[in-house]
């Protein structure tokens, strides 16, 4: 089709603000998704995006629509609204030319929604204001209208009104998508060579990777002669198609237009976001690309059984796969054998990463305690940087500690203030600037050692403030950090997955909570063992789990007394063995109880 009617554009907001509803009301309205295959949130496909009920990969969708008697192909990326996920929200945004930025008319303008603003300024799009939920009866309408003019700086004739739940409003967007968002432009001029971006990839066991690309300029089909550009690596289109928004084949994709290609390459580590795919005989230089995330959390993975080695590093290359937002490399640790070490843009990405590994690939793992890292300068001059808890060295070698620190927004209604201020102080954040806006919200500016927003911050500003606070975070400099390496002991064993740096002052509350919730989630075994926590070279919490009382003559009556003595005897000696090993079976959901925050 002709480019100047094509639109490519994302719907961009905070979690939850309505975005994979208002696409729901689109594809209907298109006719894109038959109504007997309609569902809810139709664009959240994966099984744990049903289950919770949040989006956590971007999902593209063709549609085509009329306006003015001239039909459109409409391109849209539904992205998700959770800050972890906001590497996908980045990438959406280089394969379109405009966003639709919704704002919740019962919630107003939250920390995401400036966020996720400035990234689609940032790439120099056109941007669609829009109040969504307008049938909500606790809708303000006008009060969160007079938030986006003050707050993003638009003009009040620009912001329009929709509902997801009613379709109310989204016809109307839709022409509006075409009159106000630029057509895609042929990125060179005159030369029709095939060029293309990768936003994003999936696996599939018989067509290997199935690149997601936007294409710039020129045209592909099946069996065309492509290559990676940076990653230099040739291959033949074995199909190319558009995503309806499953996958439909078609026989070209042209300037514009936004599809896949499947590349039959099986090997990991080939395919990259932001690599461009081009015509084998191209002569121009790859596009720029995307930057790679830095990870924020890192846990180490290591499967229960090592014979599951093999299978956890196929997994974790799969996994990388469908999330290139994720890093991994090998590493082997004493107790626990050959495992990885893993890292995560937040930890709600850990959580889901690690439930994938269990759903999609059936394996039992170990997770150590998850941890930000750390710059160690020791006492003898050495430097180091830490990523792992268990590698944390003693207190008495070390000179000097560095962490890093987050650049971090609050907005709330001022009410919670005066409880917000404490927990700030609590988890020892700079409380910066405020800003107030609309009737009674406030904007907050702070920084706060990473340690401590991952000290479940997220959590507790819900709990304090009913969930109508909103948290957004960038990372900012690296500070000196007084913290300490404190251990848990089973049986007088260092478990090292359950080990994890601690501000010195908080390492007897985190001591004395971390014994408690062992001895609370370990199952008992059949002889009493210690649960304790040590740092700085001492035990400075202990309790005791005393043996299942387990009687093996309970059940045997009369009979010959000294046949009963024999048996005590030798259960007696079986614990005793037991012991000296020190096998206190830790099993796999233990593990997992232990890193989650409830
Ligand atoms: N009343 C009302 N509720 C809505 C509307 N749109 C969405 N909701 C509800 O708001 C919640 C979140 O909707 P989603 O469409 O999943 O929001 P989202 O922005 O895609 O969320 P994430 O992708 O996780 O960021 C769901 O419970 C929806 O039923 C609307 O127009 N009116
Ligand atoms: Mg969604």
């Amino acid at each position: 089709m002709d480019l100047k009617h094509i639109r490519n554009f994302s719907i961009i907001a905070h979690i939850d603000h309505g975005k994979s509803t208002l696409a729901d009301r689109m594809l209907e309205i298109t006719h894109t998704i038959e109504k007997r295959k309609m569902m809810e949130q139709v664009l959240d496909s994966m099984e744990l995006e049903r289950e919770r009920g949040i989006t956590i990969k971007m999902q593209p969708v063709r549609m085509k629509h009329k306006v003015d008697g001239q039909e459109y192909i409409l391109n849209l990326i539904d992205t998700p609204g959770h800050i972890d996920f906001s590497y996908e929200v980045s990438r959406a945004l280089k394969a379109v030319e405009g966003s639709i930025l919704l704002v919740d008319a019962t919630q107003g303008v939250q920390a995401q929604t400036l966020t996720t603003l400035n990234m689609a300024r940032d790439s120099g799009l056109k941007i669609i204001p829009v109040v969504s939920k307008i049938d909500s009866p606790l809708a303000r309408i006008d009060d969160v209208k007079m938030e986006i003019i003050s707050l993003l700086g638009v003009d009040p004739d620009e912001i329009l009104e929709v509902s997801g739940k009613t379709g109310e409003g989204v016809e109307n967007l839709l022409s509006e998508v075409v009159k106000r968002i630029p057509a895609p432009k042929n990125e060179l001029v005159n030369d029709d060579t095939f060029r293309s971006l990768v936003f994003d990839f999936q696996y599939d066991n018989h067509r290997g990777v199935i690149v997601y690309v936007r294409v710039l300029n020129g045209e592909v089909s099946k069996n065309t002669q492509l290559i990676f550009k940076v990653a230099e690596e040739k291959f033949s289109a074995l199909e190319v198609g558009i995503f309806s928004p499953g996958e439909v084949t078609t026989d070209k994709l042209s300037s514009g237009e936004i599809g896949y290609i499947v590349t039959g390459i099986k090997v990991p580590g080939v395919a990259s976001v932001g690599d461009t795919v081009a015509l084998l005989r191209d002569t121009n230089p790859p596009l720029h690309g995307y930057m790679t995330p830095n990870p924020v959390v890192w846990a180490s993975v290591y499967p229960e059984s090592q014979d599951d080695f093999d299978n956890l590093k196929q997994a974790l290359g799969r996994l990388r796969l469908s999330d290139s937002s994720f890093a991994h490399e090998e590493e082997a640790s004493g107790t626990l054998g050959r495992g990885f070490r893993c890292g995560f843009l937040g930890m709600l990405h850990l959580e889901i990463i690690m439930e994938r590994l269990k759903r999609e690939f059936n394996l039992q793992l170990v997770v150590t305690n998850p941890s930000i890292t750390y710059k160690i300068f020791y006492k003898n001059g050495k430097e180091e940087m830490i990523y792992s808890p268990s590698l944390f060295p003693e207190d008495n070698t070390v000179a000097k500690v560095m962490e890093p620190w987050v650049n971090m927004k609050i907005i709330t209604p001022a009410r919670f203030l005066g409880d917000i201020m404490q927990s700030l102080y609590d988890h020892e954040a700079i409380v910066g600037d405020s800003e107030i806006f609309g009737d009674t919200r406030t904007s907050v500016s702070l920084t706060m050692p990473l340690r401590e927003l991952m000290r479940n911050y997220f959590n507790e500003l819900k709990s304090i403030t009913s969930g109508y606070a909103s948290i957004s975070y960038e990372m900012g400099e690296m500070k000196d950090a007084d913290v300490v390496r404190l251990d848990i002991l089973v049986a007088d064993e260092i478990v090292p997955a359950f080990s994890r740096v601690v501000s010195r002052r908080r390492a007897d509350i985190e001591a004395e909570e971390a014994v408690e919730k062992l001895h609370k989630i370990l199952p008992r075994q059949m002889f009493s063992f210690k649960i304790q926590g040590k740092a700085m070279g001492r035990i400075i919490s202990s309790r005791s789990l005393s043996g299942m009382k387990k009687n093996v003559t309970a059940h045997m009556y009369g009979g010959d007394i000294t046949r009963k003595m024999k048996l005590r005897e030798r259960q007696k000696e079986g614990k005793k063995r037991m012991k000296e090993a020190g096998t206190v079976n830790i099993p796999q959901d233990v593990f997992l109880k232990m890193m989650s925050h409830d």
